[in-house]
C-alpha cells in the first residue's frame, strides 16, 4: 500500500456521525421530518430559516413575498464551524449553495401539490407565496438543484404526503445514520 492510500480525500472528512440535509419546497414536511430525525438519532438540529432571522444572515426583507433575502455567504460562514464535527441535521428549502463536502446524505422531500397547497394555506401564507411554492414543487426546482449540486449516491428523494410516509422516511434516514456511525468508528 502506498502512503497516499491512507489519506482520506478532501471531500470525505473523517466524521464519525453524519451531516444530513433535509430539503424540499416549503410545505413538503422538512421541519417536521428533521425534528423527528434529530430526536430519534441524537443529531443537532439547525433550522436554517430560523438561524437566518436570529443572526441576521440576510440582505433585508422582501415585503412582496414576505421573506428575507438570503445572503448565502453569510450563512455558509456562520455554519462552517458547526458542520465541521458532523452530527448535524440541517433543514432548509434550498440547497445548492451549501458546500458539497458538508453532507453525507441529502434528503429531498416531495409532496403532491394539493398537500403543499393545504399546508401553506393553513400556515397563513399569502396567495402569491403559495403559488410561487406550488410552481417550485411542480417544476422540481429543489430536486434539480440537489442533483446539480451533490453526487447522486448521496441523494434520497422521498414523498411525504401522509403521516405513514413521514414515519417511514424518518426510519430510512435514521437507519442511514446508524449504518454510517457503525462504519465510521
Ligand atoms: P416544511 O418545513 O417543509 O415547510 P413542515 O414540516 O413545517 O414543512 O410541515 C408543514 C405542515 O404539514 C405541518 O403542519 C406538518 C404537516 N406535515 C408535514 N409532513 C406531513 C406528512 N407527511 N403528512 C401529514 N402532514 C404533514
Amino acid at each position: 500500500m502506498s502512503s497516499d492510500d491512507s489519506t482520506p480525500p478532501p471531500t470525505s472528512p473523517a466524521r464519525t456521525s453524519p451531516n444530513i440535509l433535509i430539503t424540499g419546497t416549503p410545505g413538503t414536511g422538512k421541519t417536521t421530518a428533521a425534528g423527528m430525525v434529530a430526536d430519534a438519532a441524537g443529531l443537532e438540529l439547525v433550522t436554517v430559516g430560523d438561524l437566518i432571522k436570529q443572526r441576521n444572515l440576510h440582505d433585508g426583507y422582501d415585503e412582496e413575498f414576505d421573506t428575507y433575502w438570503l445572503n448565502e455567504d453569510k450563512v455558509v460562514d456562520e455554519m462552517e464551524e458547526m458542520m465541521a464535527g458532523g452530527g448535524m441535521c440541517i433543514d432548509f428549502h434550498t440547497c445548492g449553495f451549501f458546500p458539497e463536502r458538508w453532507f453525507d446524505l441529502v434528503v429531498v422531500l416531495r409532496a403532491d401539490t394539493q398537500q403543499v397547497y393545504d399546508r401553506l394555506k393553513s400556515r397563513g401564507y399569502k396567495q402569491n407565496k403559495i403559488e410561487e411554492n406550488l410552481e417550485c414543487e411542480i417544476m422540481q426546482v429543489v430536486a434539480d438543484d440537489a442533483r446539480e449540486s451533490y453526487k447522486s449516491e448521496i441523494i434520497l428523494e422521498l414523498t411525504s404526503n401522509t403521516v405513514e410516509e413521514m414515519e417511514s422516511n424518518v426510519e430510512k434516514i435514521v437507519a442511514f445514520i446508524s449504518e454510517f456511525r457503525s462504519s465510521h468508528q
